[in-house]
């Protein structure tokens, strides 16, 4: 979910303070991409051990610790060939503390030492079978097992080369990864692999190479083994190929920004692509053929600046994180939702479950986007768990000195975690005697730990001040927890299947609502000088409504409300003319003659509202010319693809109306004050 930055120098004399500067202004040039602590490993100056470095927090902290240590005498002294390793750590797995920072390693010797980012979904089977064999584990990480499996691997199969021993390793774990390996037994060597998570290798010759294609070599077709089996060596073609170029230096990286500054020839690796350096040369392998599969991976120029790598093409941070929420949805469910099996388990509050069940009532407390994702799940828990269940505003929680009893559970929901007011409503809770549930995007922060169980939402690093990935995510999360709440009542069974699928289904469809993206800048256009613009829905899609009206309000500064369309008639309606801007969310669902009405009462005050609506209804589209069109899922997940194009709107007036999109005026992304 963060970095990794690994440097390879081959014939080309660096000291070990050069290369470490190098890891640590690589690290920083990560840094955005979140960063809850950080390490670095290189040789020790005998050469003859891995020598680690890490820290909690910043990459500043990280490099004190360094010029403290790890500079002058022996560390000036220039080496020939040698590799380092960097990592920037947003933790899934394991509190933010220098134990579970990464590298991590196979065992005291140092053998072999890995950087991570993602989560190995399987990284308990793997933990059980390698403590059987004697491992002991010394972090909480999912991590710390490929560290461990490389060096079992590589004693019961001593012939093995590095990269084979890599490539083995990654056949046993499953779930999300990018990672660089380094081992004292191959010195010289590095090996990286990826699958879902980026990587890219950065090649620096002093002449321009002879190719600008690396070939893929293929190794035998294999099947995943149970790790209690021996495993049978792959069977690469040639080994090492095409690079003969004699000084060299390679960079691998999570984006180009941490290598541009060196050298602007990359190679973007493919899921499962195992690159290795051996010799000075870089080799690509994949272990299965497939038919399609291309015969070399291409070099590219990047022709970018740092500032815009960092934003991944994109303009602003907002808008990368809008359009990161098919892959941020799907990291939410990791490791969570079995769709073939139809089974949910939420790892964090599992044991609490029968505790949960027996409660009165369930709160839901936020502030801000955190308090929309509550409102909008609120009818789904309703349904699912037969409680009552109470969405709240932290502030006004508290303002009320509001009653709370021991057999109450209360949901914290804080991107953060440290969100002052939504902190200070669950130690009031806490103090009551209620069971304290958080859904947090933080690791290691204050509503983590003061809550007692909890869901981290897992969306990765949101660095806009304005939420959006981090909403869909903690929407999700509460979706999850309302389906483990109804796991054994028969009669809810069909219900359940129909949100599961609609779950599988939900990264395609969000990326077809992106796809509107272009429509949605139109539609900008028409509104952006414009003093108001009134957002109406009701039911699943009310939350959309408010959520959209704050996201138009903090981006744009402009006046924006969201409002239940079953209380036009009691006020709004009043605001309602030819000049005013509207725009009505109505889908098929059980509200749909009822948001059909409240269209009508706004046609006929010659409003002409903006609809959303589902693909194809002819009959709702027909009662405006501007209209968007989202794909049809289950109802109580609308509201994850309703809010989309909230997102893209509120970000397009305010790119027109030249507002600052990742920095609103007077607000912070971390709102730690009362
Ligand atoms: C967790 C662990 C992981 C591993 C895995 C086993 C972490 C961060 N994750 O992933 O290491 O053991 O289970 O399958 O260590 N929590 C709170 N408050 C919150 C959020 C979480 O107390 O606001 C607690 C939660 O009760 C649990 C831990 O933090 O004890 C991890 O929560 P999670 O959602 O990351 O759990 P899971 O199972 O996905
Ligand atoms: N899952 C790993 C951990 O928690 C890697 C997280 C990351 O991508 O930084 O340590
Ligand atoms: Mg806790």
């Amino acid at each position: 979910m963060c970095g990794i930055f690994a440097y390879l120098n081959y014939l080309t004399p660096k000291s070990r303070q050069e290369v470490l500067d190098l890891l640590v202004t690589g690290l920083k040039r990560l840094e955005y991409r979140g960063y809850d602590s950080t390490g670095v490993a290189i040789d020790s100056p005998d050469n003859e051990n891995i020598v680690m470095v890490k820290r909690t927090g910043k990459v500043k902290v990280l490099e004190e610790a360094i010029q403290e240590h790890f500079s002058g005498g022996e560390y000036s002294k220039p080496v020939l060939t040698h590799v380092g390793i960097a990592h920037t750590r947003w933790a899934t797995h394991g509190v933010p503390c220098e134990r579970n920072s990464h590298p991590h390693r196979s065992d005291d010797g140092n053998g072999f030492v890995v950087v991570h980012n993602g989560i190995i979904t399987n990284y308990n089977d793997v933990k059980t079978f390698l403590a059987k064999r004697g491992y002991e584990f010394e972090s909480d990480t999912d991590t710390e097992v490929f560290a461990k499996l490389v060096h079992h691997l590589w004693k019961t199969h001593p012939t093995y080369s590095f990269r084979e021993l890599v490539e083995q390793a990654i056949l046993q774990v499953e779930g999300a990864f990018a990672i660089a390996v380094k081992s004292k037994y191959f010195p010289g060597e590095c090996v990286a692999s990826r699958r879902s998570s980026p990587l890219l290798v950065g090649i620096k010759t002093k002449t321009r190479l002879a190719t600008d294609h690396i070939p893929i070599l293929y190794g035998k077709d294999e099947k995943k083994l149970s790790p209690d089996q021996v495993l049978p060596r792959s069977e690469s073609t040639s080994e090492f190929m095409p690079l003969e170029e004699k000084e060299v230096e390679y960079f691998f990286a999570s984006d180009a920004s941490a290598v541009i500054e060196h050298t602007n020839r990359v190679i973007y690796l493919e899921d499962d692509d195992v690159a290795a350096v051996r010799d000075g040369t870089l080799s690509i392998h994949r272990l299965k053929k497939s038919l399609d599969d291309p015969h070399a991976r291409e070099i590219t120029t990047l022709k970018m600046e740092i500032q815009q790598i960092m934003k991944g093409n994109y303009d602003y941070f907002m808008q990368k994180e809008i359009f990161e929420q098919p892959d941020s949805v799907v990291n939410t469910m990791r490791g969570r939702v079995r769709f073939d099996g139809n089974a949910i388990v939420l790892g964090g509050i599992k044991d609490y479950i029968p505790e949960i069940k027996r409660c009165r009532r369930l709160m839901l407390i936020g502030c801000g986007t955190s308090y929309h994702s509550a409102v909008a799940t609120r009818q789904l828990l309703e349904e699912l768990t037969e409680l009552p269940v109470m969405v709240e505003l932290a502030s006004d929680f508290l303002d009320r000195n509001t009653p709370i009893f021991r057999d109450d559970v209360c949901f914290f929901i804080s991107q953060s975690g440290e969100t002052a007011d939504t902190l200070m409503a669950l130690r009031y809770c806490k103090q009551r005697g209620a069971l304290i549930v958080g859904i947090t995007n933080t690791v290691g922060s204050s509503i983590c730990r003061e809550s007692h169980c909890g869901v981290h939402i897992n969306a990765g690093p949101e660095i806009g001040v304005a939420s959006t990935k981090a909403y869909t995510s903690q929407f999700i999360s509460l979706v999850m927890f309302a389906l483990v709440m109804s796991e054994d009542r028969l009669s809810l069974q069909q219900r359940r299947l129909e949100i599961l699928q609609a779950l599988s289904n939900l990264a395609d469809q969000i990326r077809a609502v992106l796809q509107l993206d272009s429509k949605v800048q139109e539609l900008a256009k028409d509104l952006y000088q414009h003093k108001s613009l009134l957002i109406m829905g009701r039911g699943y899609n009310f939350a959309t409504c408010l959520e959209g009206a704050l996201k138009v309000k903090e981006l744009t500064y402009m006046h924006s409300e969201g409002i239940m369309a079953g209380e036009l008639k009691h006020g709004p309606l009043a605001l309602v003319d030819d000049s005013m801007p509207v725009l009505m969310i109505v889908l098929r669902d059980p509200v749909y003659v009822k948001c059909m009405n409240a269209l009508q009462q706004v046609t006929s005050r010659k409003g002409c509202p903006i609809i959303i609506c589902e693909e194809g209804d002819e009959e709702t589209k027909a009662f405006s010319s501007r209209h968007l069109e989202i794909p049809r899922t289950v109802d109580c997940l609308q509201g994850i693809l309703t809010v989309i194009p909230m997102q893209l709107l509120s970000y397009h007036i305010a790119v027109l109306r030249g507002c600052d999109v990742d920095c609103p005026r007077n607000l912070a992304k971390s709102v730690t004050v009362e």
